[in-house]
């Protein structure tokens, strides 16, 4: 058995949720935060049979879209001690997964 953790942006979410549940997978949804833009983002665990993964990343595929996000994170310094926003474009990914070997399932 696998766990997959799929990190995805949240507009991504309902039809992502809709179609893997549609495909009788069960999915746990958790609320994150990226470390690097410091916004919400969602976290999906899915827990698998081995060959069933392939088909789960092909379901996050369908769903999920890469997007150019403008920031105003990074600053730059002016004289006098000033800040200025300067906007930086980031491409934030369709998804990010990890698939991780389970040792145990236990249902209880
Ligand atoms: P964030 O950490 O908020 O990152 C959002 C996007 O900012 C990233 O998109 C990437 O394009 C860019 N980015 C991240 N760190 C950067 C850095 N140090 N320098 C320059 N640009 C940077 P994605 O790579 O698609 O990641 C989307 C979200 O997936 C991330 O949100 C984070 O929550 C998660 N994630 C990505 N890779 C991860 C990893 N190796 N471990 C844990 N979480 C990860």
């Amino acid at each position: 058995m696998k766990l997959i953790i799929a990190i995805v942006q949240d507009q991504d979410v309902p039809g992502l949720l809709d179609d893997l549940t549609e495909h009788e997978y069960r999915v746990t949804k958790l609320a994150s935060t990226g470390g690097f833009l410091k916004a919400g983002n969602t976290t999906l665990l899915i827990g698998v049979e081995d060959e069933e993964v392939e088909d789960v990343i092909g379901i996050v595929e369908d769903n999920c879209k890469t997007r150019e996000i403008t920031t105003s994170l990074l600053t730059v310094s002016m004289p006098g001690d000033a800040y200025m926003p300067y906007p930086l474009e980031v491409k934030v990914g369709g998804a990010t997964l990890f698939v991780i070997d389970v040792e145990k399932h236990i249902k209880i």
